[in-house]
């Protein structure tokens, strides 16, 4: 089936499988499910459908091939390539351009030449994929280029794009150099889609002062040439439903005690969940919790914190940096506060499996978001729907996309030191009665509006029957 063309495509920078290579110089895949990947997955085997993008080994080679129905379409990188593209122009430019520059952006021309390159190849094998007429969804900052580039080999597609980060406001998007380019990337496609309403103005804005494009009769439609490109606000979110029911097995129910037993069954444990990125504001929330055990006003003896922090991006400097100060926070904290067989701050720098994530959040009383730039945060969405007992406090960003549905949770500026403080320190003492209140309006909106349905309202945007929009 491989061979076959596909009505419907999703492509990302990622395939849904991962190629390892062997000591012996062989390779092999492995499955690596993301969020993405299990909304999408009952649509692409619905239709025949196909995935298209790189399975994460560079230098390689690999075909197509069909995994339970799903045709998989590797598009493959050189190591140089993975270097300029994508830990360079995505992961050194375009992240810190798009989270507010909370760190410098660099800009390399041939860092850009190879993103230009490595989109145009994008283009020329979702081309070969799709049937006539086909529906092709395109994911994130590292395809912008993408929808363009293959509108001009195929015409007859309806392609639609959705940002999963930020988009940023025009004064830091015009330090792009090649800000027009990627502006008229993506005016290829037939509907751009953003978390927020922010992202969605943000970019008619800059489409119309950088482009041909004109504003069109309606706020969700630009005219470019003689095209209509419609434009939206489409908040993404998760499994809710399978992550309620795995966070109240018994596996995972006892699985969370003994957490808290091993942590020295403390009165308050706090939590906070995040690959490692500067974008996610773990100093903040280590900085709060240091002075506040300073002050006395946290208890060393009855309060512990765990930061559980995903390894990522280990090959671009700004994170190597961040870890080391990180990592050092976590031993001055320990150093001042900690007794022996007791710390009061457990720092796991892995990556854990979903139902041992899913016990951390049961045994969790506070959960601490405090992006300073965030496009979504699905943790905060995870938190809340691991909490059928109602227990639990979310403390969460004001810049974090979620904080738009998730008002009951105590949002705080991130910027704001003593703000956090007090967030943090208001969370840890929070009455019950006003806990609980809080966390049952916040599963009630995580709960109606999961990742199905994100989905769905993006395709039936774009034109693909989904069957409709399930009942919220
Ligand atoms: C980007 C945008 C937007 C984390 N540690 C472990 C683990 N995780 C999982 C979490 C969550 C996911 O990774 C992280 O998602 P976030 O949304 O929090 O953040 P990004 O990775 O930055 O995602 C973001 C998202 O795209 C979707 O559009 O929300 O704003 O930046 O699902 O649970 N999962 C496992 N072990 C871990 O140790 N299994």
């Amino acid at each position: 089936m491989a061979d076959q063309t596909a009505e419907f495509v999703v492509v990302a920078n990622r395939l849904p499988v991962d190629l390892e290579r062997l000591p012996d110089g062989t390779s092999r895949w492995k499955r690596s499910p993301g969020g993405l990947v299990t909304a999408l997955e009952p649509m692409l085997r619905g239709r025949e459908g196909a995935w298209v993008g790189w399975p994460g080994l560079a230098d390689a080679e690999a075909d197509p091939f069909v995994e339970d129905g799903l045709a998989l379409h590797p598009v493959m990188l050189t190591a140089q390539e993975v270097e300029d593209y994508y830990e360079g122009f995505s992961n050194a430019t375009l992240w810190p351009l798009y989270h507010d520059v909370v760190a410098p952006p660099a800009f390399h021309r041939h860092w850009w030449q190879a993103y230009v390159r490595v989109n145009q190849r994008f283009a020329e094998a979702v081309a070969e994929v799709a049937s006539p007429g086909a529906v092709v969804w395109i994911q994130d900052y590292q395809l912008q280029l993408l929808p363009a580039a293959l509108r001009a080999l195929r015409p007859d597609l309806r392609i639609g794009f959705f940002l999963h980060i930020p988009f940023p406001p025009v004064e830091l998007y015009q330090q792009l150099p090649w800000r027009k380019q990627v502006v008229e990337g993506l005016l290829g496609a037939d509907l751009v889609g953003f978390h927020t309403p922010g992202g969605v103005r943000n970019f008619r804005w800059l489409a119309t002062r950088f482009t041909e494009a004109t504003p069109g009769s309606t706020r969700t439609e630009i005219k470019y040439g003689d095209r209509t490109v419609r434009i939206g606000a489409f908040p993404i979110s998760i499994d809710s439903a399978h992550l309620d029911g795995l966070s109240r097995t018994d596996e995972v129910q006892q699985r969370a005690q003994q957490i808290r037993a091993d942590l020295g069954n403390p009165e308050r444990v706090i939590l906070g969940v995040d690959r490692l990125d500067y974008t996610k504001g773990i100093d903040v929330r280590l900085r709060a919790f240091e002075e506040l055990l300073q002050e006395g006003t946290a208890d060393a003896e009855k309060t512990v914190m765990i930061q559980l922090a995903t390894p990522s991006r280990e090959r671009v400097e700004h994170y190597q940096k961040m870890r080391n100060d990180i990592e050092q926070s976590v031993g001055r904290i320990n150093g001042e506060y900690a007794r022996v067989g007791h710390p009061v701050l457990h720092y796991l720098h892995q990556s854990l499996p979903r139902d041992e994530l899913a016990a951390f959040f049961v045994a969790a009383d506070v959960m601490l978001v405090t992006p300073l730039r965030d496009g979504m945060n699905l943790v905060a969405k995870e938190y809340v729907a691991c909490r059928g007992d109602l227990g639990g406090v979310l403390v969460l960003s004001e810049f974090a996309g979620a904080a738009i549905e998730l008002k009951e949770a105590v949002l705080v500026n991130p910027h704001d030191t003593d703000g956090v403080k007090d967030a943090l320190q208001r969370a840890l003492t929070m009455p019950a009665t006003e806990s609980r209140k809080r966390m049952r309006s916040l599963r009630r909106q995580v709960l109606s509006h999961d990742v199905d349905r994100w989905a769905r309202s993006f395709l039936d945007v774009l034109g693909l029957d989904t069957g409709g929009l399930p009942p919220s």
